[in-house]
Order: C-alpha cells, then structure tokens, then sequence
C-alpha cells in the first residue's frame, strides 16, 4: 500500500491554520484520498493531557523553558509514534497543525533556546522524521494576536510580549528560505478566498 503524505501547517497564531486546514482536507477528499487532521501539541489522549500542561497559564508555579521544549517533544513523540507514522503507513494524509518547525520558531528562535540542544532531542525524538510539504502562513503578529483575540481569553503562549512573536516570525521566514522545496510561504494576511487558492495552487502543483 502507498504510504500517505504528510503535510504541516505553520505560522504564529491567528494565521489562519486552522482555517487552511479544512481548504486541504477537502482537496484531498475530493481527490479520493483518506485523510486525518491533527494538532500539536496534542492528538493523542496522553499528547493533549501534555497541551493542557503546556497551554494553561498558572500562577502557582512558571514553566521553565527546558520544561516546555521537553513537553512539546514528549507530546511529539507520542504522536508521531503511536499515530502519525501508523496511520500513513496504513495510507492516510496526516494533515498536522503545527509540527516540529514551531519548535525552532518558538523555542528556538522565541525562547533563544540553544538550537545544538534543540536538535540533540529532536533527533532522539523524529530522527530523519519530515513532512513532505510545509505550509508557512505568514502574518504580522499584531494583526495575528487581533485574530486570535477575538476568540477570548489568551492562553499562556498568547500572553507572552509582542517581541517575542516578532522573533518566532523571523525565524519561520528565514526557514522558509532556507527550504523553499519543502516549506511554502503564504501570505496569511491576504483575505481568506486568496489565502486558499494559493493553497490548492501549490497542492496542484504537488500533483498529490
Ligand atoms: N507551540 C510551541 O511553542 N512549540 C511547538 O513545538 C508547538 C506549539 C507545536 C499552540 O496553540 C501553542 O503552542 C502555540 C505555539 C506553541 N502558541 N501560541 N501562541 P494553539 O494550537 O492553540 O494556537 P495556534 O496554533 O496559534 O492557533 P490559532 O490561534 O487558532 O491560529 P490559527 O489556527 O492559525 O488561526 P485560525 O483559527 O484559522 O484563524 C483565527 C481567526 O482568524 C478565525 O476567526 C478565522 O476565521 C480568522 N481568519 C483566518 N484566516 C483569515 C483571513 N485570511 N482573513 C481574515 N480572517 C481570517
């Protein structure tokens, strides 16, 4: 049987991943194909008791940012394991909203964490593990952090200062150009009608 591809979905919050998400799964769909939506942190029973653990803001204890990159990893690794890669052996797409590239973007460059250290555990954990196309949606993260407020309440990653969403963007782009074969840069601000048609034009182009 075929193995199914998997697809990421990337970019700071209120993007429009979530949204892109759906635009994917149903070209897909309607090629024929078999497809399942994912996130991350999360995914799995144990992976979402870890995006609890990581999302939630608590006044009795803070995070440190060793703790967070070990959780992000700990969930990613549940997931990948014991869901992702199964499941596209058994021929499913995995469409995942956010992956590994986050790490970089966030605890890499949002955090400043030591990107040596970053990939020592990334190794543990994926190995040669890649998704086969990357989509970047590219927003100024005020204009994001809008999106997202219009929602509710922030949760602990969305009440940290602007300049660290203006660090994680940087690095997203500079990823981007540094791997234009596998992470596709969009323009996430460009209304919702354009945003997709970019999205299904480079997913023809895949020729999936
Ligand atoms: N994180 C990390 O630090 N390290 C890691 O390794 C991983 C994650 C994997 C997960 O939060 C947090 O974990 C995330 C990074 C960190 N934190 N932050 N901050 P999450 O999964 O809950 O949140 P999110 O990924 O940031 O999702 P989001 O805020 O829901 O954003 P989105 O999915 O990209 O956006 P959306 O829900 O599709 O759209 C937001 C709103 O905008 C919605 O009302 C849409 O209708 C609207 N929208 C979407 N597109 C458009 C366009 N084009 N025009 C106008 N309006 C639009």
């Amino acid at each position: 049987m075929a193995k199914g591809l998997f697809i990421t979905l990337e970019g700071s919050e209120g993007a429009g991943k979530s949204t892109q998400i759906e635009v994917i799964c149903s070209y897909l769909k309607n090629k024929g194909r078999k497809v399942i939506c994912v996130r991350e942190p999360g995914g799995t029973p144990i992976a979402e008791d870890i995006r609890a653990l990581l999302k939630t803001p608590r006044n009795d204890d803070s995070m440190c940012d060793t703790t967070e990159l070990l959780l992000m990893y700990a969930a990613r690794a549940q997931l990948v394991n014991c869901f992702i890669k199964p499941k596209l052996s058994e021929g499913f797409d995995i469409i995942c909203d956010r992956h590994d590239l986050s790490t970089i973007a966030y605890q890499g460059g949002g955090r400043g964490m030591n990107m040596d250290h970053i990939n020592a555990v990334r190794n543990i954990v994926l190995g040669d593990f890649r998704p086969d196309l990357t989509f970047l949606l590219d927003i100024d993260p005020e204009e994001g952090m809008k999106r997202a407020r219009r929602r509710g309440d922030l949760d602990r990653f969305e009440q940290s200062k602007m300049d660290f969403f203006i660090r994680v963007r940087n690095t997203y782009i500079r990823c981007a150009q540094e791997d234009p074969e596998h992470i596709v840069l969009i323009d996430g601000a460009q209304p919702l009608d354009v945003v997709s048609a970019n999205v299904i034009s480079c997913l023809d182009k895949f020729n999936v």
